[in-house]
């Protein structure tokens, strides 16, 4: 808490001595992942590459796993502006609006291509919307395809009835409870602790958050489903934005061009080094049978059609950008 204080200290000193180019900002960043994640070693050098363009006027200091604010409550913290920027799981406020969460919708965009098409289309809804709370977006990088892990071989829809699921967002919730398992909601830093407790006893998630939790302590089987492709963003508040002198402004919209472009890059490395290490490490690495893939795509087919009804006009303006 003392870093919050300090950093509206750093405002208040600011806007009293806004003559004083020279005066440095420090923002406080939060982060709901580890260290070793890519999104954050993407940011860290995000930070880097604002603070030398600025040669040091806007340092940001990253706080990383939810140590400053938890990730549900990471959004409404940038918003208060309690900080001034932070991370968060786009998907994570799929309930707020469809819109955020149609990079989680099953089997819509599974390729690297096909979730740059749907940022393309779902950037304008999602940047007017966070508009309206005084929040701007930065940039946003894809985690890599999203797939099966399960202590025993899943051969069908009907293998994964009353699985207890770790699950990390409302879509994930409704696909796992389509499917017939009962779905938890877990932050990344818990997932370890959550299986060895047996809360838990499968997931759906990346290569990287498998390997970087170590999956291989408490799975057997990794299923190749590449399910979705969905995406974190690095927010702003917009007030704290203008507060910084323009050359400054300019510095953090160009690191951040950058950062989604070089993000994008790390993910697409990610999938085969991190599957790699699961295999490594002992987890079976399976192709889905043609059984499970039809029934979890009947499963995407009919969260498709509720979510189109749910997402109203700007659903509409998202897909049909996305199918042009
Ligand atoms: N890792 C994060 C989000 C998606 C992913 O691959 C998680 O499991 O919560």
């Amino acid at each position: 808490m003392n870093r919050i204080i300090s950093f509206s200290m750093a405002g208040v000193v600011a806007a009293g001595l806004s003559a004083t180019p020279a005066l440095a900002t420090q923002w406080d960043m939060p982060t709901p992942y580890p260290d070793k994640t890519f999104h954050t070693q993407n940011i860290a050098q995000f930070a880097k590459d604002v603070e030398a363009a600025t040669k040091g006027a806007l340092v940001i200091k990253l706080h990383t796993a939810g140590s400053l604010f938890k990730h549900k409550e990471i959004k409404n913290a940038v918003r208060g502006g309690q900080v001034p920027a932070g991370e968060l799981f786009m998907g994570l406020l799929a309930n707020e609006s469809p819109a955020f969460g149609i990079d989680t919708q099953p089997f819509l965009a599974t390729t690297y291509d096909d979730a740059a098409r749907l940022w393309a289309a779902q950037r304008p809804v999602v940047e007017k919307l966070l508009d309206k709370q005084g929040l701007m977006v930065l940039f946003s990088v894809p985690w890599p395809g999203q797939s099966l892990y399960t202590k025993k071989a899943i051969n069908s829809v009907a293998d994964l009835k009353g699985l207890k699921f770790r699950t990390y967002n409302p879509t994930l919730d409704k696909f796992a409870k389509l499917a017939g398992a009962a779905p938890t909601q877990v932050q990344v830093p818990d997932i370890p602790q959550a299986f060895a407790t047996g809360r838990v006893e499968a997931m759906i998630t990346s290569p990287s958050t498998g390997a970087n939790s170590k999956a291989w302590d408490f799975v057997t089987t990794y299923t190749n489903i590449q399910a979705w492709v969905p995406k974190n963003m690095v927010v702003v508040n917009k007030r704290a934005f203008r507060k910084l002198d323009k050359p400054v402004q300019e510095a953090v919209l160009a690191a951040a061009k950058t950062a989604e472009a070089r993000g994008w890059e790390m993910s697409k490395k990610e999938t085969a080094a991190k599957t790699k290490i699961l295999a490594d490490n002992g987890v079976k690495i399976v192709e889905p049978s043609a059984e499970l893939m039809s029934g979890l795509k009947a499963i995407g087919a009919k969260m498709m059609v509720d979510w189109t009804k749910a997402a109203g006009a700007d659903g509409k303006a998202i897909l049909d950008a996305y199918n042009k």
